[in-house]
């Protein structure tokens, strides 16, 4: 056996234990390279998704009701913003340059989540988004918080309490609109229509055709499967929907005692593939203005190159200068003056 060998077994066999007694694989331990490639996938693409998914509700804030609620739209769209950034820094932990992540996403070799591909119709949308969509993301993220990978988990730890608030206030809107006049109930049973199957297909194809779950489950980056954390949702929304006053579009829904759960029908399969491979309502304009955004913004990441270029300069200038003043070791002063 030869060293690398040597280094590679020790290195399998330190990342076996680690996983098997459920502790955190941190950025200098040795990992799989697959458990890398996947790691790499999943947080960079939950990144680029939470900054495509400030389109739709960016959309809105011009046009929100009050100005109250253009202020929390704001800080609400402005989180996903920072979820993206933390989700970025932790996927460059894994040795991939922010600069070629974002490239895959441009190029369209990375995916981002079907659910951003749909637009946003009306005010109503604002609380089907929070409401369902944050809900679903709460559901699926919850369980990512004991992700075995440290900065992912971490990351998710402060992810998952700014959701909460998101959802609470796509709760609120809907709340609002279903308890007001007979034409806002309208639009928010309308959007509740429209986001319902959308919202459930977040959480990624069903078991049978996940080709990723199996491994991730095994490595602990997922928790639980893709329909487990769905029925997880449809369980927790049913009445949650009843309180609202609203329905589900769904003729199928109905509580299985023997279960314990609620059944639901069928989703879109064949929608959601189509989606995912780009060619979803919005999917043209979503990446368009992805883009324009990231092109429009030379000039920023230009200016803070050369800022940081200017400061690491003035620090090694500082460096220099503070370690000619610095009294030298006996020892030189006396090589100085031999
Ligand atoms: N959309 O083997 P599977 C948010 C892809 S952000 C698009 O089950 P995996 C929010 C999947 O990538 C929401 N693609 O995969 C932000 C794979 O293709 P590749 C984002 C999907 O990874 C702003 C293929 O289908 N959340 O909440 O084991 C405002 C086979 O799937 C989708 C996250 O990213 C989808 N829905 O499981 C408001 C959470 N589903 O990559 C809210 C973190 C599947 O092999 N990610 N695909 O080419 C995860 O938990 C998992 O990656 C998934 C998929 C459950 C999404």
């Amino acid at each position: 056996m030869t060293t690398t060998d040597d280094a590679v077994a020790q290195g399998q066999e330190h990342f076996d234990a680690l996983i098997a007694e459920d502790s955190r694989v941190e950025p200098r331990d040795w990992m799989p390279a697959d458990y890398r490639k996947t790691l790499t996938r999943q947080v960079s693409q939950h990144a680029h998704s939470e900054i495509i998914g400030m389109q739709p509700e960016a959309n809105w804030i011009t046009r929100a009701p009050s100005l109250k609620r253009k202020s929390i739209l704001m800080a609400k769209v402005q989180d996903e913003a920072g979820h993206g950034l933390y989700l970025y820094s932790a996927a460059e932990t894994l040795g991939t340059p922010r600069s070629e992540l974002n490239e895959q996403l441009l190029s369209g070799r990375a995916k981002y989540s079907s659910i951003f591909n749909y637009p946003a119709r009306t005010w109503a949308d604002m609380g089907a988004i929070g409401w369902l969509v944050d809900g679903a993301a709460i559901c699926n993220q919850v369980p990512l918080c004991r992700a075995s990978y440290g900065p992912y988990g971490r990351a998710m730890v402060r992810i998952c309490k700014e959701e909460s608030f998101h959802q609470r206030q796509g709760w609120e809107i809907l709340y609002e609109l279903s308890h007001g006049t007979e034409a806002q109930k309208k639009m928010a049973q309308e959007a509740v229509n429209r986001f319902y199957g959308p919202a459930l297909q977040m959480f990624g194809p069903p078991d049978g055709d996940s080709p990723n779950s199996q491994q991730s489950m095994a490595w602990n980056i997922k928790r639980f499967s893709n329909d487990e954390l769905r029925q997880r949702f449809v369980d927790m929304i049913v009445p949650q929907a009843e309180a609202l006053g609203l329905s589900l579009p769904d003729p199928d829904l109905a509580w299985n005692e023997e279960r314990g759960h609620y059944d639901y029908g069928e989703l879109d399969w064949e929608e959601f593939m189509s989606v995912i491979k780009g060619r979803g309502p919005c999917s043209v304009q979503r990446m368009k203005r992805r883009r324009e955004a990231h092109e429009n913004g030379a000039w920023v990441r230009e200016a803070a190159a050369a800022y940081a270029e200017r400061q690491a300069m003035a620090s090694a200038t500082h460096q220099n200068e503070s370690s000619t003043d610095r009294p030298r070791p006996a020892a030189q002063l006396i090589g100085a003056t031999a």
